[in-house]
């Protein structure tokens, strides 16, 4: 039997408003996770999770400025604000998001050297997480995403779990955007293109 699961993607302090990479009304959703959260069997989250000095952030690269793109082996990479550093309030979840439900938290951008959008695979589209074998093994093929942001983590997640052979959904009203030139309907559009039901 085909099980369904709700994965809650990067609901942390620092995307929220108030946050070092904030999305603006990013804790907007935060009730509305917490009813799908109550409605699923099987909730999974995924915590951003940074070392000090990542190489996503711009502070890390002299004389370069949040929101550049650079060059990094794996590809393009967009700098960031410094975020969602491990052990840091602004890497904890909102307080208000009941994640005590939880059956996994992934975390992922944890290696100094390469970013991770996805809760698959990290920025080089080689290196996986550990979350499609998980959830194969658990029998669970139907996955529906929320959270932050839109464009990034959750599209990258989305993307991916198709391409990997799960059946994904995106809640839009339980999403929030960065959108930087354009990536909100940019996203948007390669998510629809790539059969990921937006709802
Ligand atoms: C995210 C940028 C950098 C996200 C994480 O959760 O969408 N965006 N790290
Ligand atoms: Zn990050």
């Amino acid at each position: 039997m085909s099980e369904r699961a709700l994965i809650v993607v990067d609901i942390q302090n620092d995307f929220c408003p108030g946050g070092a990479l904030a999305v603006a009304d990013g804790d907007a959703i935060v009730p509305l996770v917490n009813r799908l959260i109550a409605e699923f069997d099987h909730v999974a989250l995924t915590q951003d999770w940074h070392p000090a000095g990542h190489s996503s952030f711009a502070s890390s690269h002299p004389g370069r400025r949040p929101f550049e793109a650079i060059d990094m082996p794996y590809g393009p990479q967009t700098l960031w604000p410094d975020h969602c550093v491990q052990g840091t309030k602004g890497a904890q979840f909102h307080p208000g998001l009941d994640w005590t439900k939880a059956q996994l938290v992934i975390r992922k951008g944890f290696r100094a050297g390469i970013d991770s959008y996805s809760a698959f695979f990290e920025n080089d589209h080689a290196t996986p997480t550990g979350l499609a074998g998980y959830l194969r093994e658990r029998g669970i093929s139907d996955l529906t995403f929320v959270g932050l942001a839109t464009d990034f983590c959750v599209a990258y997640s989305a993307l991916d779990a198709v391409r990997a052979g799960f059946s994904a959904t995106v809640r839009l009203d339980a999403c929030r955007g960065i959108d930087l030139a354009g990536s909100l309907a940019a996203m948007t559009q390669k998510m629809a293109q790539a059969g990921v039901r937006l709802a």
